[in-house]
């Protein structure tokens, strides 16, 4: 492994088991399964082609890559709030695990987590039932790898789901970014882009898109991508931003985002530029936001939830940014207003 700058990884003790191609009939199907992942919910499990959850209609995201590209970490830490060094500890993943993300009327998907190596010429491997589905399919590099494998995986993986579904969205996460130089960083980019898309090409498939996010968890960057690959999902979506748009015209207010609480992912936002340093700031407002209500917000005997929809919060910073944030519906609104001490009532 060509690690660049990498943090710290433990012994991959499944390095000789590289090879091994996992099939269906290796994902497990019995209630015992599921205690591969200690930190599974109630809801999390693993796959079980005859729960009925399966053929409920909520877009399906797949999550999938080669080994130890990051897909369980990026799951546990955007919707588990796992701390990214604590990934450092995960297990590799050996059968699909799924979860269902019910969070708000707006977040309310399906996420399957992929062990590493999936072949899709297993006959046990249903990939039409998976792919059909499924409405964004996440493709994880690990780019302080050498990832021409990935790449081969990558057209193999969107070709096949591509001739079962035309409408699913392919997300290419260039993940592990915080171990590259900014200029790597643009140059990996650029290159990834060039080859995936010249594969599809040589292929006959130029029609086939493929989005590009570069990742890391050790930072927003993983919230930022998510929440665009989740807003594509979201039909609501020209309505929502309209809604903010008309808002921020009529209240001198900068910036508005819509963000489920739970995963800090934001749904929909009005269309001027989103800055990063805007999306950090509104983040670190809602983590501020609920420990206070989870400190001080409870009822004496424990009774009651720390927020609710009377919660709001608005922080002054001292270089005239007003934050302001309300609870809705399991969402916040945060906004943001830069220049003038007034904030939307
Ligand atoms: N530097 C860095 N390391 C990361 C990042 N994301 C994940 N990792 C590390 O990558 C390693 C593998 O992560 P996993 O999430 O287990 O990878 P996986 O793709 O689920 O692997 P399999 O389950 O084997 O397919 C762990 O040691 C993580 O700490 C990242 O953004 N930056
Ligand atoms: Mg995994």
């Amino acid at each position: 492994m060509s690690q660049v700058l990498g943090k710290p990884q433990p012994e991959d003790e499944d390095d000789d088991e590289e090879d091994e191609l996992v099939g269906l009939a290796d994902y497990g199907d019995g209630p015992d399964s599921s205690d591969a992942d200690p930190d599974s919910g109630a809801e999390e499990g693993v796959l079980d082609f005859s729960d009925p959850f399966s053929t409920e209609v909520k877009p399906r995201i797949l999550l999938m890559g080669l080994r130890r590209s990051g897909k369980s970490s990026i799951q546990k830490v955007v919707f588990h709030k796992m701390s990214p060094n604590e990934t450092l500890f995960l297990e590799s993943t050996n059968k699909i695990c799924r979860e269902d993300v019910s969070n708000s009327s707006f977040v309310n998907f399906q996420i399957w987590d992929f062990p590493g190596q999936i072949d899709f010429f297993d006959p046990t491997f249903d990939y039409e039932m998976i792919f059909r589905g499924t409405g964004a399919l996440i493709f994880v590099i690990d780019s302080q790898d050498d990832y021409m494998e990935a790449l081969a995986r990558l057209h193999l993986t969107v070709t096949r789901a591509y001739k079962v579904n035309t409408d699913i969205n392919f997300e290419v996460f260039i993940h592990k970014v915080d171990g590259l130089s900014d200029d790597h960083k643009i140059e990996t980019q650029r290159d990834i882009h060039q080859r995936a898309n010249d594969d599809l090409a040589d292929a006959g498939l130029e029609k086939i898109h493929l989005s590009f996010y570069l990742t890391s968890i050790y930072d927003h960057s993983i919230f930022e991508a998510f929440s665009k690959v989740v807003q594509k999902l979201i039909p609501q979506l020209p309505t929502l931003e309209n809604l903010l748009n008309i808002f921020i015209s009529n209240s001198g207010i900068e910036k508005a985002f819509l963000f489920d609480v739970v995963s800090k992912i934001y749904i929909a936002t009005d269309s001027t530029p989103v800055d990063m340093q805007t999306y950090e700031l509104c983040c670190d407002m809602i983590d501020v936001v609920i420990d206070i209500s989870c400190i001080y917000g409870l009822k004496e005997d424990g009774a009651g939830t720390p927020y609710d929809k009377e919660s709001t919060a608005i922080i002054k910073l001292n270089n005239t940014t007003v934050l302001y944030l309300k609870e809705t519906d399991n969402c916040f609104y945060c906004l943001l207003n830069v220049g003038d001490q007034q904030h939307a009532s």
